[in-house]
């Protein structure tokens, strides 16, 4: 896509700290860092998020992220690491390219973070089944 950042970096048009390409896909450092080798894998080809990427893209791209996260475990001194993906302004999206998230962790403490509240008090063994049927029948 033309106006899109994240298609010029995987073209090589706008320059990027590279850690990874092949036909598919294309990982290069965040410039956030938000924890030291903050990487980002994306798909060459467009798609605004997970909502609008094909089936066989999704398992491109994922089938990549053990590999790099090896290639991160191997290099850095890290403890573990978070692999996130943000869909829509909502959820922490910035830029509309469907680009996965492989966060290094050091400590708990280090500088990312996760708010995460525990709501099961909320829900009976009906509604939670409810919910779960609900769900299963949009599954195309
Ligand atoms: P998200 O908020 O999930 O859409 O993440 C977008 C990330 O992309 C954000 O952490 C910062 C990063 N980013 C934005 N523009 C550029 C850029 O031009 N180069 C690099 N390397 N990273 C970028």
């Amino acid at each position: 896509m033309d106006d899109c950042i994240f298609c010029k970096i995987a073209k090589g048009d706008i320059p990027s700290a590279k850690v990874y390409e092949d036909e598919k896909v294309y990982a290069f450092l965040d410039l956030s860092q938000v924890t030291k080798g903050h990487t980002l894998i994306i798909p060459k080809t467009h798609a605004r998020n997970i909502f609008d990427l094909p089936e066989d893209e999704a398992a491109e791209v994922f089938r990549r992220v053990p590999k790099i996260a090896n290639a991160l475990k191997e290099t850095l001194a890290l403890e573990g690491l978070n692999v996130l993906n943000n869909n829509e302004e909502v959820a922490s999206q910035s830029v509309f390219h469907t680009h996965i998230h492989l966060l290094p962790r050091y400590s708990a403490k280090d500088d990312f973070g996760l708010k995460w509240k525990d709501n099961s008090g909320s829900y009976t063994q009906e509604s939670f089944q409810e919910l779960a049927e609900s769900i299963a029948a949009h599954i195309q």
